[in-house]
């Protein structure tokens, strides 16, 4: 489930609900790093994965979700195996990469009383990049291939824009585009994962084999409860 509300309560309403992971979104939600951490704080209790989408690929804003305990990121409009290597340095500490070190202060390293946490912790990071253009696409097999990259997703929005079919992610051409993707990720041996742009495709996705799929949004979730409960009374539903 997609957390686009940026707020706490949401994100525990859906922590509870029995989804298998919750998507922290960042990059197209009105999230600062204060509403983000609400969110953690708020489902860390369930048991639930969580993921957190950040704005742009740049390696201090993965540094700054990492200290923070989100382990799993999601970068969005990785379209080349360069920056897809430059993301997993940022995710990994010295020598490996470039990770700036504070673990005392980090919410990731339980705030210093996890002795182990440095020599840990690169371990313990899920990388996810996203592949949504042409340019990503093309590059799919080197990207896939990008030792730290551990699963790649499919974003059917921007990939149909930058094919040219702006607002059709499900254009035949777009759909075409995923299975070519999804066989390359296949590839390299790594999880595909994608946004499902409504309930019928999340089940075409999960039965063509994507790992982890998106099943909806939390604005989503308002919006059809509004529509349905006003449908409900006004004798429209
Ligand atoms: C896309 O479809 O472009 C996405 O990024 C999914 O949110
Ligand atoms: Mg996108």
């Amino acid at each position: 489930m997609w957390q686009a509300l940026a707020n706490g309560y949401a994100a525990e309403i859906c922590a509870r609900q029995g989804f298998d992971w919750l998507l922290l979104d960042v990059e197209h939600s009105p999230n600062t790093l204060q509403t983000l951490l609400a969110q953690a704080q708020a489902i860390a209790p369930f048991p639930v994965e969580v993921i957190a989408r950040v704005p742009f690929g740049e390696p201090v804003a993965l540094k700054q979700y990492l200290d923070m305990g989100l382990h799993t990121l999601l970068v969005p409009m990785v379209d080349t195996a360069e920056h897809a290597r430059a993301m997993v340095r940022a995710c990994r500490y010295p020598p490996h990469g470039i990770r700036g070190v504070s673990s005392a202060t980090s919410r990731g390293a339980n705030f210093g009383s996890d002795a182990n946490y440095l020599h840990e912790a690169n371990d313990k990071v899920t990388l996810i990049v996203q592949i949504e253009s042409t340019t990503g696409l093309a590059n799919i097999a080197e990207i896939a291939a990008v030792e730290g990259v551990d699963a790649l997703f499919i974003g059917p929005s921007d990939l149909a824009a930058s094919m040219g079919h702006l607002g059709q992610p499900t254009h035949p051409a777009v759909v075409e585009a995923i299975a070519t993707a999804k066989a390359a990720i296949d590839g390299a041996g790594k999880p595909a994962g994608i946004f499902a742009v409504n309930p019928e495709h999340a089940r075409q996705s999960i039965a063509a084999g994507f790992r982890f799929v998106s099943v909806g949004t939390d604005i989503g979730l308002l919006i059809s409860g509004a529509q349905k409960v006003l449908g409900e009374v006004r004798g429209q539903g």
